[in-house]
């Protein structure tokens, strides 16, 4: 595996000089009908169009060259097929394969890292299994009543992916099924959730890959002693999804447990059990399987090496053009699409966990700039509240517009001689077209710069099967930037340091609850917190 400096690649220089005058998308036709046409990629179900980026052809070849020097593809088959990625050389670190693709590499007779792709398979038997008893009746309450929700308590990985999936999907729900989600650790969000919940018809499905984690312990108490509270047995409510072995792999507390492995980092493992429990709860086994189709059909369109044929691929250097480039910071995500209100959160996570990194693969302090801030919200609500900005404000923000021609639900109707769909779809193309082209004008309020670059992702419909590779697009991106950069795009390093001072915290405060500490009565966290930062320079607190 390739060990290089961003910036010591051929293609850096070429695409610095490049940079210093790129194409203008204000000029006379720039934007025609032929570049809409040469700008425009399919694959899998969706359209790039990219003539709104500031590139042309040289640009292009520059990226393609940067692409191959860096050694992208090859780093990415090094990875589907088990290679150990998440590691730093000559450090100690998680030292991990990283295989999410494994968990849908499991429809081909020839799966490229054929271990863990079978252990993807005997956990979907399993979740098949359980389905199967839900549905056939074998799994109920103790009055013999099926159950009607899933309540996933879990954070992080173990809740954003899933989430904002079932978000997305939740018009193809089966019949009496429905999903709710517990992460934070304030109380009020466990609370808001079991208010009202009829929790003798609901299932409680407890995500933790380590099984330690602060937040996702202390909520499956919480559940716990509600369902107690109600005269339930926790053992006949609860599941678990967990690591092999993890302090809550546990069968004997769960009515069912199911496996996560340590080679799926939580913020790619949506398409492992740890989204694969609730969704197929949901959605029904087939409607899982569709969405791991999806997802498998993009891993394997994603090893093409021409990025003009590869939408993942053409996406992340397109954004290092604009980020390392054209020096944009921040890059903004806006689905057309109601049902994808939390995919913005889902990829502000993944990138930023995987691609938020100061040191390169050898352990170097980087001399280039790494993952750029993600935020997003859904179209067309944004363009009432923070478009100002994109349109005319000091910090140019690239944006991803992800949009559909035809809504889920198929409930529409003409106002105004126009459905509501045909409103969205015309709104996320204005918008992509203001942005590129702007607008001279006399009044300099009135004026608007243009040359602000996007991009538009198109596809037919929302389905489980284009959500599967929709997620899965994206996954690459932010794998294939951070093989560009030369980082770690697997570890999390930097969420340690805030873990440990709060453990050390609320053992301070639980010392002070108990009044055998060195807490003192009338003790407030602020207090603790001094005495805590008093206590930064310690090197480990596990
Ligand atoms: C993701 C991170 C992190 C993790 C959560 C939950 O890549 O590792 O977000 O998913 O901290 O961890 P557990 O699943 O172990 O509870």
């Amino acid at each position: 595996m390739q060990l290089h400096d961003f910036t010591d690649l051929p293609a850096f220089e070429r695409l610095r000089e490049l940079a210093a005058d790129p194409p203008d998308l204000t000029a006379d036709a720039m934007l025609s009908p032929q570049r809409i046409r040469e700008y425009r990629l399919s694959s899998c179900g969706f359209d790039l169009l990219y003539a709104t980026q500031r590139v042309d052809g040289r640009v292009l070849d520059a990226l393609q060259e940067l692409a191959d020097q860096a050694g992208v593809i090859d780093a990415f088959l090094a990875m589907k097929g088990g290679a150990v990625l998440n590691r730093i050389e000559g450090y100690e670190s998680e030292n991990r394969q990283v295989l999410h693709t494994a968990s849908r590499d499991v429809f081909s007779g020839r799966p490229l890292a054929p271990e863990a792709s079978a252990r993807a398979r005997e956990q979907l038997d399993r979740l098949r299994g359980f389905l199967d008893d839900l549905d056939q009746g074998r799994i109920t309450n103790h009055l013999g009543e099926p159950f009607q929700t899933m309540v996933q308590v879990g954070i992080g990985g173990s809740d954003l992916g899933p989430r904002a999936l079932y978000l997305a999907l939740a018009s193809q729900r089966r019949p009496g099924r429905s999903a709710r989600f517990i992460a934070n650790v304030d109380p009020d969000d466990a609370a808001s959730v079991l208010n009202g919940l009829d929790l003798s018809r609901s299932l409680v499905n407890v995500v933790s890959k380590s099984g330690t984690t602060l937040e996702t312990r202390t909520n499956e108490s919480l559940v716990r002693e509600a369902l107690v509270r109600s005269g339930l047995d926790p053992a006949r409510h609860m599941v678990a999804v967990t690591g092999k072995s993890s302090p809550m792999d546990d069968p004997e507390k769960y009515l069912a447990t199911f496996h996560m492995f340590d080679y799926i980092g939580g913020r790619y493992s949506a398409t492992s059990m740890v989204g694969g429990v609730t969704l197929g709860f949901a959605l029904g086994y087939d409607g899982f399987v569709d969405l791991l189709q999806g997802a498998h059909a993009m891993d394997v369109a994603a090893e093409e090496r021409d990025i003009r044929r590869n939408i993942p691929l053409l996406m992340a250097m397109l954004g290092i053009w604009n980020h390392n480039f054209l020096g944009m910071a921040t890059v903004a995500v806006l689905p057309y699409s109601q049902a994808l209100a939390r995919f913005p959160a889902h990829l502000q996570q993944c990138d930023m966990e995987s691609n938020g990194k100061s040191i390169t693969r050898r352990g170097a302090p980087v001399r280039w700039q790494t993952g750029p801030v993600v935020w997003g919200e859904p179209g067309t609500n944004g363009q009432h509240a923070f478009y100002q900005l994109l349109h005319q404000g000091t910090e140019i923000v690239p944006a991803e517009f992800i949009g559909f021609r035809n809504s889920q639900y198929g409930v529409d109707q003409l106002v105004d001689g126009t459905t509501s769909q045909q409103k969205l779809v015309a709104n996320m193309l204005a918008q992509a077209l203001a942005l590129a082209v702007g607008r001279p004008h006399d009044n300099p309020g009135k004026r608007f710069a243009g040359n602000r670059p996007s991009l538009l992702l198109l596809a037919d419909r929302l389905t489980a099967r284009t959500m599967g590779t929709l997620l899965a697009l994206y996954e690459h991106k932010i794998v294939f930037q951070g093989f560009c950069w030369n980082i770690n795009s697997f570890d999390q390093e930097g969420v340690q340091l805030g873990k440990v001072l709060a453990t050390r915290l609320l053992r301070r405060m639980a010392a002070a609850e108990r009044g055998d500490g060195p807490g003192r009565e009338g003790d407030v966290p602020e207090t603790a917190l001094l005495e805590v930062a008093g206590m930064l320079p310690e090197q480990s607190d596990g």
